[in-house]
């Protein structure tokens, strides 16, 4: 107790205004890092007390503020399988974290650890990573500092993505194991999927250029190092990495970024890619990724989260067709509202799978992409990945193939299996699967484009005195308060073709969301203007 205390006194809890409380969001915790150091150490508190209810399992800690400017950051729990923290266990990060003095933060661990019956007295331990940001060094020193104060084993692994650490939580805590998940270091990483890229590309070769920007963020020296790996005269893959600078703090997701293009609309000023040639951005700690070209006619054209989740379930869904699994393999895709109507349609309907909407979040979508044996997920905004069982991961090994075809449909399906993340969404895993599919269907960004048309849409942020007013039901589709505010939506919606929108609180800022799509552009900010002013 008195080791806890001590190391608290030195990285206090700054109050908030207003005697607002710090909230586990979505994202964990994020906001200026200037109020985080306290917040990190006790975050480090709940970390060890986790890995110690999980019998010494590693639990991973990444401290990232993804695509928000530089002066923010941060920090957020990972679970063993490399899964986001259990929604149960949010609040009792909120509960340490909001502890008035170092007194009752020492009370209140100690009353978590008795109420979960966890044994303090057993190992425990912790990895984490962090992103480019210079806020990063000092709050994983007030991180080390909780895993020290509690005895916790830790690894610091420095600079990650995102998506690295939860690699390395999984592969940490499979070691050794049937279900191994690879090499548990950063170069076991880059090994897996430079192999499991190569198998999936077999055969063919990915051609042109494509320039990936990298939001001068924690992606770019890391994709510079992942392609140090690649065969190139094997498998093409002629990738030109922009904005990469992580020495000047300031220049992060500033004008660039996955986050950029998808709420701008256009492609990052900085490295103007020449007309037609293939594009990509990944988002400041690399877990989001937006597709897009500058066409000589039409101008730009973006490839979102939806097409990603479209042309990945279209690609996968006709190999295991090929592969004979059809009737042994259930596969469904998993949207939010965000999602474009025109995708749910094409996903429904011309691909003849299921779409399941859920509430904004990944840690919503992979849980319902679970229940499947091919699950399929994204957020229009870029992130997600494709979740396989191991029943199917299992049947992809070891059907006898009745034919060639067959056989070549089995081993492209095991080699996704490796190349995609399963732990979380990853821009570099899920730009190579985009890469090899583009490959096998020999199709260009503007092929891509053409298989459905997407409805126009916007989306506003509206300032409102109290978000925490909005309630929402049916996956966020609809407001069940302030009363009589979804009726007034419903007209709105109404007086407008093929029209949709919703308002919802947003989980990671003080503002609520509208969303508004319809037949036309002028209709659909019309209808999103008529929203936001109800909402206001
Ligand atoms: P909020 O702020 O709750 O809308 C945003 C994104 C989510 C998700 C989280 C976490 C939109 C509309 N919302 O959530 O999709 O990615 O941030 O980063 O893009
Ligand atoms: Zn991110």
């Amino acid at each position: 107790d008195q080791a806890i205390q001590a190391a608290s006194a030195r990285h206090p809890i700054v109050p908030l205004e207003r005697g607002q409380l710090y909230r586990y969001g979505t994202a964990g915790f994020r906001m200026k890092a200037d109020l985080l150091e306290g917040v990190t150490f006790r975050v480090g508190l709940l970390a060890s007390l986790r890995s110690r209810k999980l019998n010494s399992q590693a639990i991973g800690v990444m401290v990232t503020a993804s695509h928000n400017p530089a002066v923010d950051n941060g920090v957020k729990i990972v679970d063993p399988m490399g899964e986001m923290l259990e929604q149960d266990w949010e609040r009792y990060a909120t509960a340490l974290v909001n502890a008035p003095s170092d007194a009752e933060l020492v009370d209140i661990y100690n009353r978590l650890a008795t109420d979960l019956k966890i044994d303090t007295k057993i190992p425990a331990k912790v990895i984490y990573g962090r992103d480019t940001r210079p806020s990063g060094h000092k709050l994983v020193t007030a991180l080390a500092d909780a895993l020290d104060a509690t005895r916790t084993e830790h690894v610091d692994y420095k600079l990650l993505t995102t998506p690295q650490l939860h690699y390395l939580v999984r592969a940490t805590n499979s070691e050794g194991t049937p279900l191994s998940y690879g090499k548990v270091s950063e170069v076991g990483y880059y090994e897996k999927l430079a192999e499991a890229f190569v198998r999936a590309v077999r055969g063919r070769r990915i051609s042109g250029t494509l320039q990936v920007d990298c939001a001068n963020g924690v992606g770019g020296p890391k994709l510079s190092e992942f392609l140090k790996y690649i065969p190139k005269d094997k498998v093409g893959l002629d990738a030109r990495v922009v904005n990469d600078d992580v020495l000047r703090p300031e220049v992060l997701n500033l004008d660039c970024g996955a986050d950029y293009v998808k709420t701008k609309q256009r492609a990052p000023p900085a490295h103007q890619a020449k007309p037609g040639v293939r594009c990509c951005s990944l988002d400041g700690d690399a877990d989001r990724l937006m597709y897009y070209w500058e066409d000589p006619e039409s101008g730009f054209f973006m490839l979102d989260g939806d097409r990603i989740s479209s042309l990945a379930a279209s690609f996968i869904g006709d190999l295991v067709t090929s592969a004979g699994l059809r009737d042994d393999l259930r596969i469904g895709v998993v949207q939010t509202a965000y999602a474009n109507g025109a995708s749910t349609n094409y996903i429904t309907q011309h691909l003849k799978l299921p779409v399941v909407c859920t509430p904004t979040g990944v840690k919503h979508l992979h849980h319902v992409a679970q229940g499947y044996d091919i699950g399929v997920y994204f957020e229009a905004n870029g992130h997600g990945t494709v979740l396989f069982s191991p029943d199917a991961l299992n049947s992809f090994k070891t059907k006898e193939p009745q034919s060639p075809a067959q056989k070549d449909a089995l081993d492209t399906l095991a080699a996704l299996g490796d190349l995609v993340n399963q732990t979380v969404g990853d821009a570099i895993s899920d730009m190579l699967l985009v890469e090899v599919i583009l490959a096998h269907k020999n199709w260009t960004l503007r092929d891509w484009a053409m298989t459905y048309s997407d409805l126009p849409n916007r989306l506003v942020r509206v300032e409102v005195g109290n978000k925490d007013l909005f309630h929402t039901t049916d996956a966020e589709r609809r407001l069940s308060h302030p009363d009589g505010a979804q009726e007034e939506i419903d007209e709105a919606v109404k007086k407008f073709k093929d029209a949709r929108s919703f308002a919802r609180a947003s989980g990671t800022e003080n503002a609520c969301r509208v969303y508004a799509e319809a037949a036309t552009r002028t209709e659909a900010n019309e209808l999103a203007d008529r929203v936001a002013r109800i909402v206001e």
